[in-house]
């Protein structure tokens, strides 16, 4: 049965995306909103429906990571004081708290690692005897890859020894209700206590900064800062070599090109010269070269000469001319005459003819009389 007394407060931290709301869902019947993606989902402190467990009212209390992607770590410091603050200054003390791990993480890299160093200042060495480290997500890793990491968690230095040397433990949650019901029933016998940070904060009356998870915040974020510095100044001193790289190679390239534009515009003349040996190929044969002015002369003689023998052909030619008329006319009467003779002869021949007929016929009758004599 459950009690009326003050719920049992556990609250539940760990890495974002571990696993912790799902973990308080399943317990409390809750319906607080679960990750489904690769950026964070609990982003404050969150209050689960208080629910029964082994005849105890319990309420689990929802954190963010401290490796939230959203938020810087100083956010999500600040976010957890400001609860464990007013809570302590409430009289509500946690009586356990619920470390998630992932037993399914290749590595405990450098930011899970930063994440459980400020979940240990925050507790304190004193308050890890109520505090259990769940590792979870066993189903995704066989069993033997499971049992070599939680050895391994639980014996180095570096990961979870310290804390369990301090008397925090750690179990298995099979993602059942039973084994959730087991990890947080570990819990609910302890004596709740004040955390380190609480004690900082409250009786202390220190700010966030200076207590000792802000501190190791504080020369965290210096050490992140100084190795962002020498980052930055390697990245400067690289961008310094790269200009001076780039500028030798505009000076080389500035060289290549020059030479590149010399051959260039050797090109382009050659090409204007076989364009000009086209177009002279294209125009018309030149005129013949101009001679010599002593051929000139003999050449206006040679005219000369020859314009006056013309001048010469033409007066005998005339003068021929001449002469031909008065052969012509000569020849006409000639010719006259020759006809003229011509049509004489004819008559003398035709009067001859006459005579001869006539004689014949006389010589014809002379001979009839003498031979009838
Ligand atoms: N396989 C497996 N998956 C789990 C288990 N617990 C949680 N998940 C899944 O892991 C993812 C993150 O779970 P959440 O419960 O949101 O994790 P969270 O720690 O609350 O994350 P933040 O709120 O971002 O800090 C979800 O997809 C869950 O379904 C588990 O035990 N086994
Ligand atoms: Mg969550």
């Amino acid at each position: 049965m459950a009690q009326s007394q003050e719920p049992t407060l556990i609250a539940i931290m760990g890495p974002t995306g571990s696993g912790k709301t799902t973990f308080i869902n399943l317990i409390s019947k809750s319906n607080l909103e679960v990750g489904n993606g690769l950026e964070s989902c609990t982003d404050e402190v969150g209050f689960a429906t208080e629910c029964e467990i082994f005849g105890k009212k319990v309420q689990l209390i929802d954190t963010p990571g401290f490796d939230d992607t959203e938020k810087t770590q100083a956010d999500i410091l600040q976010e957890i004081a400001g609860y464990l603050k007013a809570s302590y200054e409430d009289g509500r003390l946690l009586t356990g708290i619920v470390y998630m791990h992932r037993i399914s993480d290749r590595r405990m890299g450098g930011i899970a690692r930063e994440s459980f160093r400020l979940f240990r200042k925050t507790c304190g060495d004193r308050t890890m005897k109520n505090v259990v480290i769940a590792t979870n997500m066993w189903g995704d890793v066989t069993q033997q890859q499971g049992e070599d990491r939680e050895r391994e968690l639980a014996t180095k230095g570096l990961f979870f020894k310290d804390a369990l040397d301090h008397g925090a433990r750690m179990l298995r949650h099979l993602n059942t209700i039973e084994s959730a019901h087991a990890i947080i029933g570990e819990l609910m016998g302890n004596t709740p206590e004040v955390l380190k940070m609480q004690h900082e904060l409250v009786d202390e009356h220190k700010g966030v900064a200076d207590t000792e998870a802000g501190r190791t915040l504080q020369s965290e974020l210096e050490r992140q800062e100084q190795r962002h510095k020498k980052e930055i100044e390697a990245l400067q001193n690289e961008i310094k070599r790269l200009l001076q790289e780039l500028q030798t190679n505009s000076q080389t390239h500035q060289q290549e090109m020059n030479d590149l534009r010399y051959a260039h515009d050797r090109l382009n003349e050659k090409v204007a010269r076989i364009e000009a040996a086209k177009e002279t190929l294209q125009r018309p044969p030149p005129p013949p070269p101009r001679r010599s002015s002593w051929l000139d002369k003999l050449e206006q003689e040679r005219r000369q000469k020859e314009a006056e023998l013309q001048e010469e052909i033409k007066g005998l030619k005339d003068h021929l001319d001449e002469d031909s008329v008065a052969r012509e006319q000569q020849m006409r009467e000639l010719e006259a005459e020759l006809e003229k003779l011509k049509d004489d002869l004819k008559s003398l021949k035709q009067q001859k003819d006459k005579l001869e007929a006539k004689l014949k016929k006389e010589l014809l009758q002379h001979y009839v009389v003498y031979a009838k004599m």
